[in-house]
């Protein structure tokens, strides 16, 4: 996997807004919010999208979504929060580095456009 600008949010190249950190994954605002809570949180493993995730990764990506709940609690949204993961270009996905996004803070629609 090629380096992303996520990539290089993990080892500090470039500044973000960091939320969260810990051993396998990191957490930092979206810089364009789409919610007033819009987080990414995202393996320190590079791992491009969801579906190139190994079986090994099965407890990496339970933490990633609970992390996600512990940053949305903290954040004040702990009761009514979104998760979004796009999956490759046609469907969103801008960054090839495996990002789960936490939005909240608003009214959402179903489905989602
Ligand atoms: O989402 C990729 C998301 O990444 C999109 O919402 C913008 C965000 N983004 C891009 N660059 C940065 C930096 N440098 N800091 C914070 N957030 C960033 P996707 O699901 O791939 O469309």
């Amino acid at each position: 996997m090629s380096d992303t600008i996520f990539s290089k949010i993990i080892n500090r190249e470039i500044d973000a807004d960091i939320v969260h950190e810990d051993d396998q994954c990191l957490a930092f605002r979206d810089v364009n919010p789409q919610a007033p809570m819009h987080i990414l949180v995202i393996p320190k493993k590079p791992i491009d999208m969801l579906v190139n995730a190994e079986d090994g990764d099965q407890a990496l990506l339970g933490h990633l979504l609970l992390s996600a709940r512990k940053i949305a609690r903290n954040e004040g949204y702990g009761e009514a929060f979104r998760l979004v993961v796009n999956n490759g270009e046609a469907v969103g996905q801008s960054v090839f580095h495996l990002h789960v996004h936490i939005l909240g803070g608003r009214d959402f629609a179903w489905p989602p456009g």
